[in-house]
């Protein structure tokens, strides 16, 4: 394979060198903690006095974690390092609080940003030959900014598609020859339902590749876009408090995510203890980012599980590999004292070519007990009034659950295209247990 490196001197540094980089970076980074109200009170409690007490990248143990709602007691401008006048532009995600978490950039910063974006997307085989459709939302939500920013630094047309609105983005497709797309995948999924409905045929269309992100899905699903879109997709990892998207990305062996190490520093800790687990073991990503002057974060509680990939890639990069996000260590559900990760749901039915594109895993109050219900879609090729390969699907269903998560939930079936698609990220679990207490 013929791997494209956006900058050679930086993904393939040797380890040594790369920490040493890490090092250096991070010091500077301290220094401009030290200018937030909140590192400043934060690191002298922790008897950190500057940047000089910080020797070894082992020394990174002595700052505490940061956490979501270290950020929202810290708004409006707790975090920002820098006067005012040299903020550029800033990011929000609202959250379930409706306090927003808000990071500033500067334009050095938005530069960085958008070279990291470019070495990702590069990274892929994607070049300025490419015509890239960015089907994601704009706005406070970094997705669309940040892949539009790195798509122009590739060199790429980048058609600002947006989220939503199938017809219009087939049209585009076929008007302007899209070759590369971008979108959660769940969006991915249901453009291929939607193709079909508006008599759309693949042939008619350029697409070669599809970055999907911003929310987990299983090795399955990555397949299953690929045979119904016929398109090479590249999982996509990062998170608004670390820039946004640029975090982490697949290169063309499809195996890990690569986390870009020059911008910052991956720990796996155990979510319980918050002591480093082993490597090659799951537990949850803590990041620290060297590439931001305007919004320093340090030792970020992401709460996203995965783990490190213990051997160097195929490609050469030097850069460590995260395997793909499964869930978040918030995401469990506890079914009648059963621990069950949504992604375990997709994992097991988005393997069936029966099952349709969409699913939505309802928990809800049955007596004293809870009772799971997972509503899936069918394929477009069975109907619901032939009732006997509905029943054995269902019990299929049922079975394969029952033998993945221990408990044997309730199977609907829907027509497909039938459950809701959000335009932003998927809402995969509905759980109206709470309110019944
Ligand atoms: O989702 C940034 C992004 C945009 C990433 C576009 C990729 C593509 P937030 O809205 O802050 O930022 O959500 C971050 O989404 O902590 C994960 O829980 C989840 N997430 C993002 N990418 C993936 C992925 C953007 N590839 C949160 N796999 C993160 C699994 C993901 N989970």
């Amino acid at each position: 394979m013929n791997f494209k490196y956006w900058d050679p001197t930086i993904e393939k540094m040797p380890r040594l060198e790369l920490e040493a980089l890490q090092l250096q970076k991070l010091k500077s980074e301290i220094n401009n903690a030290f200018r937030t109200s909140f590192y400043k009170e934060r690191l002298t409690k922790a008897g950190i006095r500057s940047s000089d007490d910080i020797k070894t990248l082992d020394d990174l143990k002595r700052i505490p974690f940061t956490t979501k709602d270290d950020l929202r007691d810290g708004f409006p401008y707790g975090f920002l390092a820098i006067p005012k006048e040299k903020i550029v532009r800033l990011h929000a995600s609202s959250g379930t609080t409706g306090v927003p978490t808000t990071i500033y950039f500067s334009k050095d910063d938005i530069k960085r940003w958008a070279d990291y974006m470019a070495r990702c997307i590069y990274g892929t085989g994607s070049d300025s030959n490419d015509v890239f459709q960015n089907m994601i939302s704009y706005g406070l939500f970094t997705g669309g900014l940040g892949f539009h920013q790195g798509g122009e630094e590739v060199g790429m047309l980048v058609i600002p598609a947006g989220a939503g609105n199938t017809t219009r983005q087939f049209k585009m497709m076929q008007d302007y020859g899209t070759t590369v797309l971008h979108a959660t995948p769940s969006f991915l999924l249901h453009l291929e339902t939607k193709m079909k409905e508006a008599g759309v045929k693949r042939e008619s269309l350029s697409l070669k590749r599809a970055f999907a992100g911003a929310e987990p899905y299983s090795e399955d699903t990555r397949q299953r876009i690929q045979e119904l879109l016929k398109v090479d997709v590249y999982n996509s990892y990062g998170l608004s408090e670390m820039n946004g998207p640029g975090v982490a990305f697949e290169c063309q062996c499809k195996d890990g995510l690569h986390i870009w190490e020059d911008g910052y520093i991956a720990e796996i800790v155990d979510p319980d203890t918050l002591q480093p687990v082993k490597d090659g073991e799951t537990g949850e990503l803590v990041l620290t980012i060297l590439c931001r002057e305007a919004t320093p974060i340090l030792r970020y509680r992401t709460r996203d599980l995965t783990s490190f990939y213990t051997e160097q890639c195929k490609c050469q990069r030097t850069h460590r590999r995260l395997k793909r996000l499964t869930g978040r260590s918030d995401d469990m559900l506890i079914i009648n004292g059963v621990n069950v990760f949504p992604s375990q749901v997709e994992e097991v039915i988005m393997g069936m070519k029966e099952v349709g594109n969409n699913y939505l895993i309802v928990v809800e109050k049955d007596g004293a007990l809870d009772r799971m219900i997972v509503k899936t879609e069918m394929s477009s090729n069975l109907f619901m009034d032939d009732t006997r390969p509905l029943i054995a699907l269902k019990e299929k269903i049922r079975k394969a659950l029952q033998a993945s998560i221990s408990i044997s939930p309730r199977v609907e079936l829907q027509e497909s295209g039938s459950l809701p698609v959000p335009e932003g990220k998927a809402v995969r679990v509905m759980d109206t247990r709470c309110k019944d207490i």
